[in-house]
């Protein structure tokens, strides 16, 4: 066999593997994964004070809040505000996407773009982000939190971990100070049949905004 035979075969065979993985890898559609969609229905001021389209915050305190934000933005003109104050209780706070299928045993790489704001005190806690796999029916049963008129009525999702399928770790801190893409890959357990992008954050005070997420499936 003669070594430029050899080189070719070579070469053939690394542009079919970088050919295959990105055939093989798909980016999953996250409801309003950029912020930039307004929730239906609502004036731009009724959106920027409410959860924005596709998310659904959960939690038993009065002290926070989850809001569209068009002050603190990455990309485009709309960002996420997750603004939890002193008072914090210790039930915390829980922010979901729209939850995506999933295939059970394929990988899922969840890139997420985020800031802690910590340069005014006291909002210096840190946001954890959480990929939850979860079987038929989740958290959520029949309902739908994402609906818009669930939105606009100003209500909170009623979020439980009981059905969650999950390995660990499944959290990470958000870096802090600047816009950072933070990456966690997690592959389906046996039985998930979906997956949320979460945010959650107990006993914190924080004042912290998410922009861009992406869910990527291998
Ligand atoms: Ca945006």
């Amino acid at each position: 066999m003669s070594k430029r035979y050899l080189v070719g075969v070579l070469a053939a065979l690394c542009l079919l593997l970088v050919m295959s993985s990105s055939i093989l890898a798909a980016s999953l559609t996250v409801l309003n994964a950029d912020f930039e969609t307004l929730l239906p229905g609502a004036t731009r001021e009724q959106a920027l004070s409410l959860t924005p389209y596709g998310w659904v915050a959960s939690g038993a305190g009065n002290d926070y809040s989850v809001t569209l934000s068009d002050k603190v933005v990455y990309q485009g003109n709309y960002s996420m505000e997750i603004l939890v104050q002193p008072e914090n209780d210790p039930w915390g706070v829980h922010v979901a996407c729209k939850p995506i299928p999933v295939v059970a045993g394929k990988t899922y790489t969840v890139n997420v773009t985020a800031i802690n704001v910590v340069n005014e005190a006291p909002y210096t806690g840190k946001l954890d982000l959480y990929v939850e796999f979860w079987p038929d029916g989740g958290w959520w049963g029949e309902d739908d939190y994402w609906a818009p008129e669930f939105t606009l009525s100003g209500s909170k999702g009623i979020w439980n971990g009981k059905n969650r399928i999950a390995s660990d770790p499944l959290f990470i801190g958000l870096p802090s100070g600047d816009w950072t893409t933070s990456s966690l890959t997690v592959t389906a357990p046996e039985g998930a049949k979906w997956v949320t992008v979460s945010f959650w954050t107990s006993r914190r005070t924080l004042r912290a905004y998410v922009d861009g997420i992406e869910v990527i499936e291998r």
